[in-house]
């Protein structure tokens, strides 16, 4: 062992039929539905999670909402919205089997003790038996949910025993299998608090770490530094070690630029859609109203009718507003309150009051110190809201992720949509859930839990249908050991170089390595630093610097396991982020504005674009391959859906 506590690490190998890779909403899911379906048979099933399963994952400060739920509506309609809201290109059949499983999932956190708010006279009655939630719109529903991500990790728990739970263990990447490259055979991580590398040998597995955050300059730098919407501890690790292991991606030029309020990312849903309350310019101009017919000049008026209009447009009218010199977008949060506190009494006003702050204090506690830090009374003080940094997600308001084998029994569903079992990617035994999967947003929190489950019941079907197949890594032990621990071997070999642990030629911080890829982005790929904004020339640029800073990775230091992890976590997002740019590259329209502009391409292109793209990675020659797949409209769209909706896809 050296003076930072390195020496070889403790090898544990595991051979099991099933690994769960992540412990958040679609982990847990999947742990909880899993074990229903493999009652009697003899599978070994394990989850690792990078993290502790109470609070791990993007649910770890609890939700205030839960934004998916069907209730009185038909799944139909619920994919009219998330394709409305996604600019028309979706997975209808992934969307649509979210939307038919997904009461069940929200029945369930109800009866493990998530506080659901009801209906004045409805006060006791659970959903099942009838009790009606008070909705903040047509799909969300508002819960009492610090303690969500701990209720529903208890279910899951339960269902699997913690003895088939590991946490604090962080994968690395996915081995293929050493007779069928098409295939996944293995895992391979560390522990981030043990001296241990851990191998796990399967039939198949489920690759549920969440989206990307942190592969873009955040709008909190300085002091500000680590406060983001989406948790800093989903660093891309789903698109990474699935592109590196094979797998075809789908829409990851797609991204989520969230309005929120500024400094403190607040949500802004409970606000808009629960308190009604508007946004305006510095000059109390209602910018939507305002600016609706600039919506026509690059035909993305296609995608709106009236005041139904997708997140991304409903940013582009904001945007417009700040880059002009009309900001701040101030939400008037006072007459939201007068307004509601019209007809109550002051008991009730002072219970409104608390639910403002509430909203806040049960899932981003950090707008609260901003409010309670700069003395702002919402009922008195208007606040400001900036659309944030762009995060890579698949299952919030965006659709990045992989592309998936949906369900075969909804009519009119391509070939090309389905090779066997559900969410399954494109490499044998490989399967994600949640925000890995691609073309299907709107999921949120429970629509991951439940995708979570789907994925489990096919899993176990694919480990029955493949029992007799045996497992064998494409990579030794001792590759995988050399390669995962390379930054802490270049680390002791150089440390002694300089004096000063944070400057030497031989290796790079993490930290400082992570810096380096959010400039690039910011500048490049059309960050906040450019609003949002990029072209051609930009991204060949970017593609130069991304190929540098691959080949830079490899000199990251770590100087301690923490180090290590972030080192990783940041080959992650930069695998993650350059599989964005070349999205952005390939897709020459401007299909999210209000996301992203290409500026060379400014319109929508319905006629060459309205399909999904696609790519592969090669990890051996670090080249991406990208290509068209045709969109295929499933829903029928309404006559009051906005005429985008009603084209088909374009020939591909
Ligand atoms: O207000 C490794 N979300 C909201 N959903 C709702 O239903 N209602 C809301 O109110 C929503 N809002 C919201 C939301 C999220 C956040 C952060 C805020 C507000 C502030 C979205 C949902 O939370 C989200 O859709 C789901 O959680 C996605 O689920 P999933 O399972 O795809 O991701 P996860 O929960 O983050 O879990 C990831 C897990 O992976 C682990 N992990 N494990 C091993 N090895 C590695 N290399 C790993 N990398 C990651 C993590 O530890 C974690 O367990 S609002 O804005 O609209
Ligand atoms: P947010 O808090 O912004 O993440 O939004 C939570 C939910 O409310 C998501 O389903 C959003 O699509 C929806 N939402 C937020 N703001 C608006 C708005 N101004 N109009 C319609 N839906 C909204």
């Amino acid at each position: 062992m050296s003076e930072y506590g390195f020496g070889n690490p403790e090898i544990i190998e595991e051979e099991v039929d099933i690994l769960i890779i992540g412990g958040g909403m679609a982990a847990c899911g999947a742990a909880f539905e899993i074990t229903r379906w493999a009652e009697g048979t003899d599978l070994k099933i394990k989850l690792v999670d990078k993290a502790a399963l109470d609070r791990s994952g993007a649910v770890a400060q609890g939700l205030s909402a839960i934004n998916t739920y069907m209730g009185e509506n038909d799944p139909a309609e619920y994919v009219r919205y998330v394709r409305g809201d996604l600019m028309g290109i979706v997975r209808e059949d992934l969307v649509y089997d979210v939307g038919r499983h997904v009461d069940d999932s929200v029945h369930h956190f109800e009866e493990w003790g998530l506080p659901i708010w009801k209906q004045k006279g409805d006060e006791g009655r659970m959903l099942t038996e009838g009790g009606k939630p008070v909705r903040s719109g047509r799909w969300q529903i508002m819960i009492n949910g610090e303690s969500y991500k701990w209720i529903v990790a208890e279910a899951a728990k339960k269902a699997l025993g913690m003895d088939r739970i590991h946490e604090r263990i962080f994968i690395v990447r996915l081995v293929t299998d050493k007779n069928d490259p098409s295939r996944v055979a293995g895992a391979a991580g560390f522990s981030v608090r043990d001296h241990k590398l851990h191998i796990y040998k399967f039939k198949c597995c489920l690759l549920v770490c969440g989206g990307a955050v942190n592969v873009f300059r955040p709008r909190s730098v300085g002091e500000g530094m680590g406060r983001a919407w989406y948790p800093v501890w989903n660093a891309g690790s789903t698109y990474a070690m699935a592109a590196e292991c094979g797998a075809e991606l789908t829409l990851m030029e797609n991204r989520f630029v969230p309005a929120r309020f500024k400094d403190g990312y607040g949500p802004v849903g409970a606000w808009f859609l629960l308190f009604k309350a508007r946004a305006f310019n510095a000059f109390g101009e209602d910018y939507q109203t305002k600016n609706y017919s600039i919506l026509a000049d690059n035909k993305y008026d296609a995608y709106a009718s009236g005041p139904k209009m997708g997140t991304c447009l409903r940013n582009h009218l904001m945007m417009k507003e700040i880059r002009e010199g009309r900001g701040p977008i101030l939400m008037d949060t006072p007459a939201a309150m007068a307004k509601l506190a019209e007809n109550m009494t002051p008991k009730e006003i002072k219970q409104l009051e608390a639910e403002a702050w509430e909203d806040f204090l049960d899932m981003t506690i950090g707008q609260c110190g901003v409010w309670a830090g700069e003395n702002i009374e919402p009922d008195k003080e208007m606040s400001e809201l900036m659309p944030t940094e762009p995060y890579l997600l698949g299952s919030h308001a965006g659709c990045a992720g992989i592309w998936c084998s949906g369900p075969e029994d909804l009519p009119g569903t391509p070939d090309h949509y389905h090779w066997g079992y559900n969410r399954m990617t494109t490499v044998k035994g490989l399967f994600t859930a949640g925000d890995g999967v691609g073309a299907s947003g709107h999921k949120f929190s429970s629509g991951s839990h439940s995708e979570g489950r789907i994925a489990a019941k096919a899993m176990v079907k694919f480990a029955l249908d493949n029992q007799d197949w045996k497992p064998e890594m494409a990579r030794s032990v001792d590759e995988l050991v050399e390669e995962i621990y390379r930054p802490v071997k270049t680390f002791l070999e150089h440390k002694g170089y300089t004096t000063a642990i944070d400057v030497n030629p031989h290796y790079i911080t993490p930290k400082m390595l992570q810096f380096r890829l959010q400039k690039i982005m910011d500048e490049y790929v059309a960050g906040v630093g450019t609003w949002y904004q990029t072209n051609a020339k930009m991204l060949e640029i970017a593609e130069k610097k991304l190929r540098m800073i691959k080949e830079d990775s490899l000199k990251m230091r770590a100087k301690d396991l923490h180090e290590l992890l972030r080192a990783w976590e940041n080959y992650h997002r930069i695998i993650a982020a350059e599989a964005h740019m070349k999205h952005i590259q390939f897709r020459e329209e401007t299909r999210y504005p209000g996301y992203y502009y290409r500026t060379d391409f400014l319109d929508i292109d319905d006629n060459n674009w309205k399909c999904f793209v696609n790519s592969t990675y090669d990890r051996e020659t670090g080249e991406w391959s990208l290509k068209k797949v045709p969109y295929a409209q499933l829903v029928k769209p309404t006559e009051d859906e906005p005429a985008g909706m009603h084209r088909p896809g374009s020939a591909v």
